[in-house]
């Protein structure tokens, strides 16, 4: 069944959009492949009209995506939870001195590695803690350890933020250091630490840590040098509408001077044990929303993800019909941080055949990806 498809429900849309000019215009502007303006995103953050939403990011979506729904076969490597930072959302950081901290040595990790080898794996997906005893050699001998034992899976790693610590305590340029990591094996790099590029929310959430510019700078960098990556926003904390339509605009941007992101991974902020506990999380229609607008607004980011080990299986399944067309991948369990945050998900993991019998009973195509969008497996 194709229920939300904008071609055989027009009229029921030209019905629901004939009272509203404004959702009429925005129609217009999907049908006719137009950009919207950064307004007009902030409109569409205000609009209540949730049924509209749907429609229209699923004809965005459709445009871009046809039925597809995507998936990979991957699994997470969290190198430690021990940071020099103290981001204040963050339920996992710890200090050396906590007792449920980790750290695992390279011989640990490739451990991991080789459990998996032999299981037709297409990527191995590594983010951790910015650890102050950590540099990039160390780094550099894990991504080229790794491709000693999983020579064809795809190596996507480090946040922004761990690349801009590792390759300054390097004394190196950004372009030397990532040249380095690329030239031993990092093929993409992960979407984290972009959180939310507004000067005065990132102080108050994140102080410490890489500047909105530098961020932009590394993923810039690694673009022209041929490494592709992912970009992310962190919302539902203490930003308005109007930062997170900023935010967008600036990846739209660079978007259209790189063509270097794969995938936008909208994450929703956790509020579990963490110093902003108290501000809670929205609610779910608050996150279908940010999946709308998203893919309204990001005509050049080919792939919006539903990532589900953080909104759970439901919520992830309701993101398909709000824009997103990526379940991201069948993990293989060893992902804490959202578990950690208060994630739905505490130990995920899902089968192939899992993930296409979940995505097939939602009306979709599903095809299993390799790193990059290459389509491996069409499940027709
Ligand atoms: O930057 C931390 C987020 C990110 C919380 O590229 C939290 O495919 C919610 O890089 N609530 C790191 N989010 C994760 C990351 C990632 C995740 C999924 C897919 C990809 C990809 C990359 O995790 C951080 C931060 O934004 N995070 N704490 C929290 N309490
Ligand atoms: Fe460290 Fe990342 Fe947590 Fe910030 S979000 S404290 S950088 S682990």
């Amino acid at each position: 069944m194709d229920s939300l498809d904008f071609e055989k429900s027009k009229n029921i849309l030209k019905k629901i959009l004939s009272h509203d000019k404004f959702l009429s215009l925005i129609a217009e502007k999907i049908e006719d492949n137009e950009r919207i303006t950064v307004d007009e995103g902030l409109q569409l953050y205000e609009c209540k009209n949730l049924s509209a939403l749907s429609l229209l990011a699923n004809k965005k979506r459709k445009q871009i995506n046809g039925n597809f729904v995507f998936f990979n076969k991957n699994f997470h490597i969290e190198p430690t939870n021990i940071c020099v930072y103290n981001c204040r959302f963050c339920s996992y950081r710890r200090t050396v001195k906590d007792t449920d901290s980790w750290d695992y040595s390279i011989a640990e990790m490739l451990k991991i590695c080789k459990n998996h080898s032999g299981k037709n794996i297409s990527e191995v997906h590594i983010v951790g803690g910015v650890h102050p005893n950590h540099d990039l050699n160390f780094y550099c001998t894990l991504i080229a350890e790794i491709k000693k034992i999983l020579p064809n899976v795809h190596i996507k790693a480090f946040t922004a933020v761990e690349l801009d610590y590792m390759i300054n305590k390097a004394n190196l340029t950004l372009e030397e250091g990532l040249l380095k990591l690329k030239n031993v094996g990092l093929n993409s790099i992960p979407g984290g630490g972009a959180e939310i590029f507004d000067k005065e929310i990132r102080t108050q959430i994140c102080y410490q840590k890489s500047d909105s510019n530098t961020w932009l700078k590394i993923h810039k960098t690694a673009h022209k040098i041929g490494i592709t990556s992912n970009a992310s926003i962190l919302f539902g904390h203490i930003e308005t509408y109007r930062h997170r339509i900023n935010h967008l605009d600036m990846l739209r941007n660079l978007q259209d001077e790189t063509k270097g992101f794969n995938a936008f991974i909208p994450l929703k902020y956790k509020n579990l044990n963490n110093a902003i506990s108290k501000i809670g999380e929205v609610n779910d229609i608050e996150v279908l929303k940010n999946f709308a607008v998203s893919r309204i607004f990001l005509d050049n980011i080919k792939h919006i993800k539903s990532y589900w080990p953080m909104l759970g299986k439901n919520l992830a399944a309701f993101a398909l019909h709000f824009g997103a067309d990526d379940m991201d991948g069948t993990i293989d369990d060893t992902t804490k941080i959202y578990s950690m945050a208060g994630a739905e998900e505490k130990n995920p993991a899902m089968t192939t055949a899992e993930m296409v019998k979940f995505i097939k009973e939602l009306g979709f195509t599903p095809v299993e990806r390799d790193s990059v969008y290459n389509k491996l497996n069409v499940f027709e």
